[in-house]
């Protein structure tokens, strides 16, 4: 779809949306990728339980699943402009436009979730949020994208070797297109909705993500190799369009922040419960698992995409800060 296209139809689904929203008296449109009933679907859907709760119904929220309103770029231009009041994305399609949001989305940045959770909960985290205001967007909060991996519909991977010459689908990031690269193999960036098919009909031969998204798009019907190498913890982000936000009153907006971070610990937990069941449903449809594998490498080969992307005195202290977390 293109931009203009994608925008004609957000406008319609908006305007067709103000007739039957919910209860609240003012409903906050948000955009997400996933399908109904995935973590961040349900937690912004909580999210506006509690914003109803806690305004007397004032205020709402009417979550647009599936990639209603268009694909995460797309989506995030029209969340700029106004157009759509919330957005639920990955950091990746942010990293071209705000640089610090390169800084999670950077390979092995973090050692596990539990360290990805002290950074994104700590000053680290809140500096990040803010860097969104300057593109005319309010950062409200991190949700979880657990680790992502490879997985390919050509041959188990167990080395850096094997991924020589092979084509990946990353998101639309120069960052993780160099990633790629600096692994020997060739990147395709494209939307999420695309990935599917071009699987299937062998324009790329994989892509990568974590298990939840890799299950719920049903890549894993097409790509039967899935190869734990879990070289990226991007966090998730709720952004607010600045527009929306600034037509709120002060107390609305204390309450629509406080209500953001209030459903981080119930996604979180919806996150952990979609993962294990996701995996069983993976596992069970037959796709080989590959574990066994030395991330010493695939870690050694990111250097020169640190040594690109790390550049101000601003992102190394920011690194250092990470690294420093214990
Ligand atoms: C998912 C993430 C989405 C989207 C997708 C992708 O894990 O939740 O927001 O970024 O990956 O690869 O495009």
């Amino acid at each position: 779809m293109t931009f203009m296209k994608s925008m004609t139809a957000a406008f319609a689904l908006l305007a067709a949306s103000t007739l039957t929203a919910g209860a609240a008296d003012k409903i906050l449109r948000s955009s997400d990728t996933h399908p109904d009933g995935y973590p961040t679907v349900e937690a912004v859907k909580y999210m506006g339980q509690l914003l109803e709760e806690r305004t007397g119904g004032r205020l709402g929220i009417e979550v647009f699943h599936s990639a209603q309103l268009g694909q995460e770029k797309d989506t995030i231009e029209q969340t700029q402009f106004g157009v759509i009041d919330m957005n639920r994305v990955s950091l990746g399609p942010f990293n071209n436009i705000i640089e610090e949001t390169q800084i999670p989305s950077l390979p092995y940045i973090f050692r596990s979730v539990d360290h990805m959770h002290k950074v994104m909960d700590g000053p680290v985290g809140d500096e990040i949020l803010a860097a969104f205001a300057d593109h005319d967007l309010i950062g409200l909060a991190f949700y979880d994208g657990g680790s992502r991996s490879f997985y390919n519909s050509q041959k188990p991977i167990k080395s850096m070797d094997d991924l020589s010459g092979m084509k990946f689908r990353v998101m639309q990031s120069d960052l993780f297109v160099d990633m790629v690269g600096a692994l020997g193999a060739n990147a395709t960036p494209m939307p999420y909705g695309e990935v599917y098919s071009s699987i299937q009909t062998g324009v790329i031969d994989g892509a990568e993500n974590n298990w939840p998204s890799f299950e719920s798009s049903g890549h894993y019907e097409v790509a039967k190799y899935y190869t734990l190498d879990q070289h990226l913890i991007v966090p998730e982000v709720l952004v607010m369009s600045k527009k929306s936000w600034e037509a709120l009153s002060e107390e609305d907006q204390k309450i629509v922040r406080q209500a953001a971070r209030d459903s981080v610990p119930h996604m979180r937990k919806l996150w952990a419960e979609r993962e294990a069941a996701s995996e069983a449903k993976v596992r069970e449809s037959g796709v080989e698992i590959i574990t066994d594998i030395d991330k010493t490498p695939f870690i050694d080969a990111m250097k020169p995409v640190y040594a690109k992307y790390v550049t101000s005195d601003k992102l190394k202290d920011m690194v250092a800060r990470i690294q420093a977390t214990e």
